[in-house]
């Protein structure tokens, strides 16, 4: 780290990887197969970060290896259309109900800033509405309140961000509706969408209240405004095609990244025919990438998605995980610690809180010294967390019954450590 460190600022290529909150060096990983990390020095680590959430089936499965050589033999790429390009977007398309178009981008940030500008292109509106801690990548419009290493490093608004482009960007409480009401209220007219996370995973792992999504949803179509969900984290992991299948809410545009790449650089957006084809070459709302579609990337997220296709899938793996949570949940009870849990599928999160958490500002209140303490003696029975209580965790399906019994083991040990 020391020698990344005179080459790269802070030694990371993305802020939260830091452990600025945890303290101490980042591990430097060497390998990965299946549930387990391996670092530099040659230690295994259960992993629970996932490279933050593409790895549905783990690190290296055979599968998508495979099919990542395949597809590497044939060319890394080409910058022109492929079938496999198309066999995405219709498998997109099949899983997510308001998904008529899609575009494939390389990651989640592009995904977010295009469907803004095709929103504003779409309602000729400028202003955005997102929720505190919620992230949605680092799009200049889109740093104002933001969560994940935003949160973490305590800059949610950054600088080198124009006044301007903040001010067009207007952030109002996750899970409180009267709030976005009187938010509506007010600058309904000019809102040309509402962005966010359906479940929020980058303030933790904060589900949304019942009804509460739903009202935002009857709010959007109240004012002619876009209703934007960015399932980047949750798509194709909280469930098959998103939090908004399992909801059962159609949102107008969708963003979608992570386990639709298996690791590898795959992001898309997508929506209404209407809205889509405003973009370029069919209308007027410039957008492009030359590494968008890449046939080498896609092939993993194709075999990714393969593997979680079959009925049960989800359920399955999920269940377990929910044992697992039931299991720490006993143990912090039987200390007398006060923690919360929260899964979506096949993410979860948790946070040491009297209270449920709702909101960032719950989030920013609870007891982050003893995440702290709770997060290192966990490493120190080789489990690896995200480094910052503002990120959610993730499952696979390749962490069996022995990965959960050596969590539950070592997560008995830190809640003692942190008592
Ligand atoms: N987008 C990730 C947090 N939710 C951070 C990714 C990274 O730092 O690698």
């Amino acid at each position: 780290m020391v020698r990344a460190m005179t080459s790269i600022p802070g030694g990371v290529n993305s802020p939260v990887r830091a452990w600025q909150r945890l303290g101490g060096m980042p591990l430097v990983i060497r390998s990965g197969q299946g549930a387990y990390l391996t670092d530099a020095d040659g230690r295994r680590y259960l992993d629970y970060v996932l490279s933050w959430g593409p790895l549905l089936h783990g690190h290296a499965a055979p599968r998508v290896v495979r099919a990542v050589r395949a597809a590497a033999r044939l060319g890394m790429g080409f910058g022109a259309p492929t079938r496999a390009e198309t066999t995405m977007a219709e498998l997109l398309r099949g899983a997510l109900p308001g998904l008529d178009l899609v575009r494939l981008v390389s990651s989640g940030t592009e995904a977010c800033m295009s469907a803004l500008r095709v929103a504003r292109a779409a309602t000729g509106r400028s202003l955005v509405l997102k929720c505190d801690g919620c992230y949605h990548g680092h799009a200049d419009p889109l740093l104002v309140a933001a969560g994940s290493g935003c949160a973490t490093l305590n800059t949610p608004d950054s600088s080198g961000v124009p006044a301007a482009f903040a001010a067009s960007t207007l952030s109002m409480p996750f899970n409180d509706l009267p709030a976005a009401s009187a938010v509506f209220a007010r600058h309904g007219r000019d809102l040309a969408a509402l962005i966010i996370e359906p479940v929020a995973g980058n303030m933790g792992l904060v589900l949304p209240q019942p009804g509460y999504l739903e009202g935002l949803r009857t709010l959007c179509s109240a004012h002619g405004t876009l209703l934007i969900f960015d399932e980047v984290m949750t798509g194709f992991r909280a469930a098959w095609g998103g939090w908004q299948v399992a909801a059962g809410i159609v949102p107008d545009l969708t963003c979608l990244g992570k386990v639709i790449g298996g690791g590898l650089p795959v992001a898309a957006y997508g929506g209404r025919r209407d809205l889509m084809e405003r973009l370029a070459p069919l209308g007027d709302c410039y957008q492009a990438g030359t590494l968008s579609g890449n046939p080498v990337a896609l092939a993993a997220g194709l075999a990714t998605l393969a593997l979680a296709r079959p009925r049960g899938f989800y359920p399955r793996h999920a269940a377990r995980l929910s044992g697992m949570l039931q299991g720490i949940a006993a143990q912090a009870r039987a200390r007398g610690i006060a923690l919360q849990l929260s899964q979506a599928g096949l993410m979860w999160g948790f946070c040491f809180s009297d209270t449920p958490v709702r909101s960032l500002a719950d989030a920013q209140a609870s007891d982050l010294e003893r995440w702290r303490r709770f997060t290192v003696s966990m490493l120190k029975s080789r489990i690896y967390l995200a480094p910052s209580p503002f990120e959610a965790a993730f499952f696979s399906s390749a962490h069996g019954p022995r990965d959960v019994a050596a969590t539950l083991r070592a997560t008995a040990r830190a809640l003692d450590a942190c008592r």
